[in-house]
């Protein structure tokens, strides 16, 4: 009896994990374990360990696949309002089967899913571009049938716009294109892709915390 999210980039499991706990779904000591062997909060977010957890992710493309068919259960078949939203990486779409998805989603006039793209231009490897280029953005959405909002993704009340946007758009899905910066705030860290799976030593910990405003 409620929305669900799906975190399709399922690497970004920390971000989950730590809304996670301040919505009480998770004791704070718990995040001490992250990515440890016999923790519940693997770098992949597992449904069956961590309650809150949608879905399983981690594998990239199933998310939004997965996401998909909830809300085509949601629609069609249990026929209730309860809406799917599933955050997508950029580099992610470079996986055929995201567009498989969405083109299911549009035949399926999914007005509840509403799939913001993660749009920071960077993936494991470097940037998209020089990966698998999946641009432009927008205009394939739209050939995908999707109604699309492009966003600033730091900024909270355009964020909130777009989500009430996309509930008032009827007979589609929405994909929010939220432009964002990978490692926004840590200056050393932003848009530098050797952050993507690595972690700060202590100096670098304490230096990121000083400049996000922690203590
Ligand atoms: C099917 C699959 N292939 C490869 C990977 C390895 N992988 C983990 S994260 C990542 C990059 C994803 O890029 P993006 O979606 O842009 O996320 P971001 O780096 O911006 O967080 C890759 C290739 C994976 N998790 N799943
Ligand atoms: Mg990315």
């Amino acid at each position: 009896e409620r929305d669900r999210f799906v975190l399709s980039k399922g690497h970004a499991s920390p971000l989950l994990y730590a809304v996670l706990c301040e919505k009480g779904f998770l004791p704070e000591e718990e995040l001490q374990g992250f990515r440890q062997v016999d923790s519940k909060l693997q770098g992949h977010p597992n449904m069956n360990y961590v309650s809150g957890v949608d879905m399983s992710t981690g594998s990239l493309g199933q998310g939004i696949s997965a996401a998909v068919g909830m809300a085509i259960a949601n629609k069609h078949i249990d026929k209730n309002e309860h809406r799917i939203y599933c955050l997508l990486g950029d580099g992610e779409s470079e996986e055929g089967q995201v567009w498989e998805a969405c083109m299911a989603a549009s035949h399926y006039k999914l007005d509840n899913l509403c799939v913001i793209l993660d749009y920071n231009h960077l993936q494991i490897d470097g940037n998209i571009d020089d990966v698998i280029g999946p641009e432009p953005f927008k205009s394939k959405f739209e050939a995908f049938g999707f109604h699309t909002i492009e966003i600033d993704g730091h900024n909270f009340n355009e964020i909130e716009a777009a989500f009430k946007e996309a509930r008032e758009t009827k007979g589609q899905p929405t994909a929010i294109i939220a432009h964002t910066i990978k490692g926004k705030g840590v200056s050393f860290m932003e848009n530098n892709y050797a952050w993507h799976g690595s972690a700060p030593n202590k100096e670098q910990y304490e230096e990121a915390m000083k400049e996000l405003g922690g203590e």
